[in-house]
């Protein structure tokens, strides 16, 4: 049988995408969660140019980056598809994936925090790139349509960590009346099944953010976008 590890951190929605795009396929993995204080050798060694979880080490082969990593689980596991099989649907499941992990989620992060005038840039910034997620999912159940697709992994941050440190930092983003579809996706995506089972426990959260608050700076590497 093939050797399925994954390098982990439990609090990690990055991390939390590997883990959900591994589950859909259902294959089976072995779960090392990291020390991100206290890095191993093992994730230093196999992912010596970023050094962050997550790492997929399939038959001692490493691969790092969760959206190249779930592109990766797609093809080699049988299983629901993942991203769409149409080329220009495939290409367009990868636009949004990278608009929200390379700008929409930033933003929403700094956001938290950050603090007066950097907030207010950041709070633009991140309605700007939430106004076209919100128009692009339309009537849809989910950016993948009726099942959950490469981009609702991708933002799983946003159904379930934002809500927590927003309420934490005081941040009001993605209210029903400026977001009506994405207040309804929120809603039916962390409340489906599958995806329930595959989040962190809020109480464990909340507790984590209101730790990383009130510890000195220099421990604050969750701050990091
Ligand atoms: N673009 C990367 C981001 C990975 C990342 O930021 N991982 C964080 C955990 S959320 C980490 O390992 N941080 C440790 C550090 O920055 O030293 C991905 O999608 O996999």
């Amino acid at each position: 049988m093939a050797e399925v590890k994954l390098f982990g951190f439990w609090a990690s929605p990055v991390s939390r995408r590997v883990e959900m795009a591994l589950k859909l396929k259902g294959v089976e993995y072995e779960y090392i969660e990291e020390d991100l204080n206290n890095k191993s050798e093992l994730l230093l060694k196999y992912n010596p140019v970023h050094k962050k979880v997550p790492v997929l080490l399939h038959n001692g082969k490493p691969i790092a980056e969760s959206l190249i990593i779930i592109e990766y689980i797609d093809l080699t596991w049988e299983g629901p598809s993942i991203l769409p099989e149409d080329p220009y649907e495939r290409a367009m499941a990868r636009f949004w994936a990278k608009l929200l992990d390379e700008k929409c989620m930033p933003a929403m992060w700094k956001a938290c925090w950050s603090t007066g005038e950097e907030r207010e840039k950041n709070k633009e910034e991140a309605i700007e790139h939430l106004t076209f997620l919100e128009s692009e999912l339309k009537e849809k159940k989910f950016f993948g349509g009726d099942t959950i697709g490469l981009v609702d992994i991708t933002a799983n941050f946003i159904a379930h960590w934002f809500g927590i440190i927003a309420e934490l930092m005081g941040v009001e983003l993605i209210t029903q009346d400026k977001f009506p579809n994405l207040s309804k996706w929120v809603d039916e995506y962390a409340n489906s099944s599958f995806v329930k089972e595959n989040l962190p426990s809020k109480d464990k959260l909340v507790a984590f953010f209101k730790a990383r608050i009130q510890a000195p700076d220099e421990t604050k590497y969750f701050r990091k976008v």
